[in-house]
């Protein structure tokens, strides 16, 4: 449970760290998980609706950079997503009816962990209102060397631009004040609990230490989600009730918020980037 301070501080500063949240067993029961999921795929052969590889490599490279939705697939997973420790703090946060609604793995292997821009979760899947949390499990130590999550404190109040030309970028478009980030260091089985609007980024893994993240998220189950294409029926589809009832009543807190139009379908927040990258390059 989270001491009031702490609750205080996740709706003032946008964030929350939990040190040692998870204990050693269960980090190492997780990365084992991760290493059998993992242990065949390479770039020239693995299943591609279940994990994406790192670009740059070799055919028979053997370094994945994300697996989707692994609270959907696999039952280790699923059971932490509705653990009572975990959905006891998250309802301290978002109240007691509580949706799960998207997991993966991002892996940032040694020596080639890819970037992740600055932007704000909530870009991607608009909701009526913005009570919904992410949460970060770092299953290896995490420091500024391997590319720790990166954080703008105090920011989550407001949507940043992330468009161009009216298409969505996946990532701030507008000048992000990157003096003000705050480094998320902290060990392995440390949890940090993220507003959906919390700005945050990481640079790329140029150590030789891997830096592997399980990333869960939550909505209150009056944040429904705004529909606009298939992609979002494809969202919805890993979307469930943890805890509490079911509400018939989206509850709206926005006047109005930005809808992101693809400029073509992407695989993931990564390929996104990267063309938003070379757009942004181009026009310089
Ligand atoms: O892995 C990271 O450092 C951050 C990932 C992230 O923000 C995301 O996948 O949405």
């Amino acid at each position: 449970m989270l001491k009031p301070e702490q609750v205080a501080q996740y709706h003032e500063e946008g964030y929350l760290v939990l040190h040692d949240f998870l204990g050693r067993a269960a980090v190492d029961s997780i990365l084992a998980d991760i290493r059998d999921l993992t242990a065949t795929a390479t770039v020239a052969n693995h299943d591609s609706t279940r994990l994406e590889m790192e670009p740059n490599q070799d055919p028979d490279g053997k370094k994945v950079r994300r697996l989707y939705e692994p609270c959907t697939h696999y039952a280790s997973f699923r059971a932490l997503s509705e653990s009572k420790e975990l959905l006891d703090v998250i309802e301290q946060l978002l109240g007691p009816n509580l949706f799960f609604h998207l997991s993966k793995v991002n892996m940032k292997p040694a020596k080639l962990g890819s970037v992740v821009d600055w932007h704000q979760d909530l870009t991607y899947y608009p909701l009526t209102n913005t009570d919904s949390v992410t949460v970060l499990f770092y299953l290896d130590d995490a420091d500024a060397s391997n590319g720790c999550l990166q954080v703008i404190p105090h920011a989550q109040h407001r949507v940043m631009d992330h468009t161009l030309k009216g298409y969505f970028q996946g990532c701030v478009t507008e000048k992000v004040d990157a003096s003000k980030a705050v480094y998320l260091e902290a060990k392995a089985g440390s949890m940090i609990l993220m507003h959906c609007l919390t700005p945050h980024a990481s640079a790329p893994n140029l150590s030789p230490h891997p830096r592997t993240t399980l990333i869960l998220s939550y909505r209150a189950a009056d944040a429904f989600p705004i529909h606009l294409n298939v992609r979002s029926d494809a969202q919805e589809a890993h979307a469930r009730l943890v805890r509490g009832q079911e509400q018939s009543e989206a509850r709206i807190s926005l006047k109005s918020f930005p809808m992101p139009r693809f400029p073509r379908d992407t695989k993931s927040l990564y390929e996104l980037q990267e063309m938003a990258r070379k757009e942004m390059a181009a026009r310089t």
